[in-house]
């Protein structure tokens, strides 16, 4: 449907991103007003297409309401970072403007990038300007557009990767807007002209809703190439990248009662060469722009515009525009999702650090100085910086001296390395939730540590410590932690109050299912536990919890929403 369709009423966002002059606004002007610490609702919109929400510290609404004040606003920005590496030049930017203007924290996302709370508005143009000094943007992190491109982060550092994150970055260069919005309003400084650019792939009403791009690189599955509204997995012939199997119509999102909305894993709609890959990407990103629903937000993501259109008709669509047919899907098998902590050493003999971040948050706390060491390292360190998908971050082209003074510094600021770490932890994630998001319903990220702590009791007494399980809990049903993805996932209903869901495939490849709802956050563990015991006894040889859970019918499988290949 198109908003030029003037018989039907369009969302509101329509009307906001149509008259906003790509994306200007009135955002330079507000960003001047002194007398609020707020934007306008519409502007709020659209500084999301410039990687920025604007938030307020929900642990101290009552007492400013109480004191007649307004709401303590700030601002959150996230960094584009396709693939999640960056240089120890551009990390020591961020930290430093998390310092000079942050919450004194840096939070690592599930996609792969940076994410700075608590800046005030009238930072922001002197914190996109530090970044700009270090060549990194937030443009298209957030709003209607597509965002960062997540990549499989191969330590390693094979050839193979080289390759395949290049083509990440080209993806997301493609795919980025063209107008000079961002820069007028926040570098620049320029007067905003009055005049909106071309914008040849998005038009003026960009995309009906946000748009999420991941490449994985086979046996790993960390991106969750799934969940993704588009996904590439590479196939490579030895260490000959053939081109990549495409997926579609991945997307996690739901809203508590509303049924016409729930999860659903990608559809594998064909191969492509290398070569075509930014010709795919863009006519499945037109084709979602002109198909989408303009009408219902809620029902506008990728994943309903194919259930509505049917695969055949939407892969129609996409070949009408590259001009050439997919071929067929290649085989194709993932095993594994956790990040290989500790030291390793890659492909050319150099090494690498993969050091674990409960819940992605880089802060100095109780007596762990993970903040200070990792500045320290920064300083020192020759290779490149990788966020992972899964929160963590890694140090890699390191040499045998350097590691040294590396290890050195974790040692001196107190930082646990992985050996402590149970297979629970190792792949445990959680969405930042309360204060910052505006969202939550129920804690997340503040209250995953002392859940693990209770479950890492029941899994030592089974004997199951050193067995990896995935468990992911975000603190509303839009899964910003991939929760529907877990074995064990958990999903904020009310505070102090989770559904349960059970069975999803580690691997990534199958959903979980609802097996308890609304229980209260001390139900958790004597909901799983049971399960966590008898899988410890029962299991076949080299079974995985979710399909324990699965197999003995704890849940029944959700039947539509599993990869299949097409
Ligand atoms: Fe998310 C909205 C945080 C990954 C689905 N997400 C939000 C907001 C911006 C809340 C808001 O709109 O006011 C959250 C900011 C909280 C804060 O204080 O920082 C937020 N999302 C995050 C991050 C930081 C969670 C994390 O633990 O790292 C992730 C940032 C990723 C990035 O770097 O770009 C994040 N969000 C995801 C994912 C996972 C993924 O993309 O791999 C999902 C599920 C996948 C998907 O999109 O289907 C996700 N976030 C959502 C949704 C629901 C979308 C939907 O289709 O219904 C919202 C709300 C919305 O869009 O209306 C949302
Ligand atoms: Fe906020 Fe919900 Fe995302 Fe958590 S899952 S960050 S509570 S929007």
């Amino acid at each position: 449907m198109s908003s030029a369709d003037a018989t039907v009423k369009l969302e509101k966002n329509e009307h906001i991103k149509e008259e906003s002059k790509n994306l200007r606004g009135t955002l330079a002007a507000e960003l001047d007003d002194q007398s609020t610490g707020n934007i306008s609702a519409d502007a709020a919109q659209l500084s999301k297409f410039h990687g920025m929400y604007v938030q307020d510290d929900r642990d101290l609404r009552g007492e400013r309401r109480k004191k007649l004040l307004e709401k303590a606003f700030s601002f959150m920005l996230r960094v584009r970072l396709p693939g999640g590496v960056c240089t120890p030049q551009q990390y020591l930017a961020i930290d430093g403007l998390s310092t000079d203007y942050g919450n004194q924290t840096i939070r690592l996302t599930t996609r792969q990038t940076f994410q700075l709370h608590g800046l005030l508005k009238g930072n922001l143009r002197s914190v996109v300007r530090g970044m700009d000094a270090v060549l990194l943007d937030s443009i298209g992190a957030c709003g209607d557009i597509n965002r960062n491109v997540m990549c499989q982060p191969d330590f390693k550092k094979t050839h193979a990767h080289a390759k395949v994150y290049e083509i990440a970055k080209g993806i997301s260069l493609h795919l980025l807007p063209k107008g000079r919005a961002y820069h007028e309003i926040f570098i620049d400084g320029e007067k905003v002209s009055g005049e909106a650019e071309e914008e040849p792939i998005y038009g003026t009403t960009y995309l009906p809703r946000k748009f999420k791009i991941g490449v994985a690189i086979p046996p790993t599955n960390d991106v969750d190439v799934f969940s993704q509204d588009l996904g590439f997995i590479a196939i490579f012939d030895g260490d000959k990248l053939l081109g990549f199997n495409v997926t579609v119509g991945g997307g996690l999102g739901t809203t508590h009662g509303n049924d016409k909305t729930y999860p659903r894993v990608a559809d594998v709609m064909g191969f492509c060469s290398v070569d075509q890959v930014n010709a795919v990407a863009e006519a499945v990103v037109l084709s979602q722009r002109d198909h989408g629903s303009r009408t219902d937000r809620k029902n506008a993501r990728l994943k309903y515009t194919i259930d509505r259109m049917g695969l055949d008709a939407f892969k129609a669509e996409v070949e009408k525009r590259t001009g050439f047919p997919l071929d067929a899907a290649k085989e194709f098998t993932f095993d594994r999702i956790e990040d290989d902590y500790g030291w390793n050493q890659d492909v050319s003999g150099d090494w690498y650090y993969v050091q674990f971040i409960q819940s992605g948050r880089i802060v100095d706390k109780d007596g762990v100085n993970l903040r200070t060491a990792f500045r320290e390292i920064a300083k020192i360190h020759e290779g490149d910086i990788r966020l992972t998908p899964s929160q963590n971050l890694a140090f890699c082209g390191v040499s045998e001296a350097k590691k040294t003074e590396i290890q050195a510094i974790l040692d001196a600021n107190n930082v646990p390395g992985p050996a402590k770490l149970s297979g629970l932890r190792r792949n445990a994630l959680a969405c930042p939730a309360l204060p910052t998001c505006g969202l939550a319903l129920s804690e997340s990220e503040r209250f995953i540590p002392e859940l693990l702590d209770q479950l890492e009791t029941v899994l030592d007494e089974a004997g199951l410590t050193d067995d990896q399980i995935s468990i992911r809990m975000t603190g509303c049903p839009n899964g910003c932690a991939r929760p529907y993805l877990a074995e064990i996932g958990l999903i904020g209903k009310a505070p102090g109050k989770y559904n349960l869901y059970l069975g999803a495939a580690y691997e990534g490849t199958r959903l979980n299912t609802l097996y308890k709802e609304s229980i209260k956050s001390e139900e958790i563990v004597p909901a799983v536990e049971p399960h966590l015991k008898s899988y410890a006894k029962e299991r076949q040889d080299g079974e995985r919890f979710g399909d324990y859970c699965v197999r003995t019918g704890i849940v029944s499988p959700p039947s539509k929403y599993t990869v299949g290949q097409d």
